[in-house]
């Protein structure tokens, strides 16, 4: 069986610094803690990546087989914070980046439409080829926990379940039925490219993203502005209430993913970019920003071990991982999957598909 558990390792260290962020404000969650496992379980051996890989032409993708995108009119703005959260993640510094225009996927990926790129390709998800994926235990039932390995139950609530993969969200006893509008969650930054290159898109970069996020708004904490839930209203899916991992309130509705339709879209159209996934981007991972110069159409650094996703999830609690920030970010090796983390896609301006119309789920 390949598993491995270094990264519960890692997480069990991450453990011990959790008191640091816990319950306080959150602008005081020192660096120790900014890689808790609350957001990140990573594959280690990432050897396996390279060998599989489908192709990159766009065959058979029809007008129903995507979401719809939305036309993004580039410009300047700043990325990154100068008041960050959590200081080892590389939110800061603020820096000014230009980007083009370009489009972007109003939704998540959802299960119908990673379905349709399945049917078309037979390809097999990382997830699936390693056998297992990781779910938090909150998820999980007690038949699934207790076919865990005891080195891994000893474990925080990252657990790489047996069989867990995009059809068996929580491991081989769960299904789909009733969430073909969820998200696509267990796949990995690679099965991400994959389904971008069927549809004849890509990953957003990271600036991209994050323009995305803030829609035209400067300085501002979530696509629409500063408080969690402006008059009342919620707009995104996060672990709103109860104690982490254990208990959670779902006052927003939702306990874990919610449809890729929820909520109101933001100023440029598009919907849970905060929230509900962990969204994968183009860029390798890297903590080290120059303020000093503009950067048009960063695209990250040349290589590296992490990929960065954006947006925070179903799972990050303010008390605890307060990442549903658009100048939030986390990193994962491009071989890790999980219960929280999917993906949208971006085209070039100049290379939309033609069947890219705006559709709704
Ligand atoms: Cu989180």
């Amino acid at each position: 069986m390949k598993i491995s558990f270094a990264g519960f390792i890692l997480c069990g260290l991450m453990m011990m610094t959790k008191a640091s962020c816990d319950g306080g404000d959150d602008a005081t969650c020192d660096a120790s803690s900014s890689t808790s496992c609350g957001c990140n379980a990573n594959r280690v051996d990432v050897n396996r990546v390279a060998s599989k890989r489908v192709s990159t032409q766009h065959h058979g993708a029809s007008e129903s087989a995507t979401n719809g995108m939305v036309f993004i009119e580039g410009g300047v703005f700043t990325m990154g914070t100068d008041v960050p959260v959590f200081v080892a993640d590389g939110e800061a510094p603020a820096r000014r980046v230009k980007v083009h225009d370009f489009y972007m996927d109003v939704h998540e990926v959802s299960n119908a439409d990673f379905r349709r790129f399945i049917d078309d390709t037979n390809y097999e998800t990382e997830a699936e080829s390693f056998g297992n994926s990781f779910v938090a235990e909150y998820y999980l039932s007690d038949d699934v926990k207790a076919d865990i390995d005891q080195a891994v139950e000893a474990a925080p609530w990252w657990l790489p379940v047996k069989g867990a993969d995009w059809r068996h969200p929580e491991g081989a006893d769960s299904n789909l039925e009733g969430r073909d509008d969820h998200p696509v969650v267990h796949v990995s930054w690679n099965d991400a490219v994959a389904f971008c290159a069927w549809a004849g898109k890509r990953l957003p970069t990271e600036a991209e993203w994050e323009f995305a996020c803030r829609s035209g708004k400067e300085d501002r904490l979530f696509p629409w502005g500063n408080k969690w839930t402006p008059r009342g209203a919620f707009y995104a899916n996060i672990w709103d209430s109860g104690e982490f991992p254990v208990e959670n309130g779902a006052l927003d509705g939702f306990a874990a993913t919610c449809p890729v339709t929820s909520f109101p879209a933001s100023d440029f159209g598009l919907k849970n970019m905060v929230g509900n996934v962990w969204e994968w981007t183009a860029d390798w991972w890297t903590i080290r920003h120059n303020a000093l110069v503009l950067h048009e159409d960063p695209k990250g650094p040349e290589e590296g071990k992490d990929k960065v996703k954006k947006g925070g999830s179903f799972m990050c609690t303010k008390g605890y991982c307060y990442r549903y920030r658009c100048a939030a970010r986390s990193q994962n090796t491009p071989d890790s999957s999980a219960h929280n983390l999917g993906f949208r896609c971006a085209a070039d301006k100049d290379k939309r598909p033609s069947y890219l119309s705006h559709i709704e789920l």
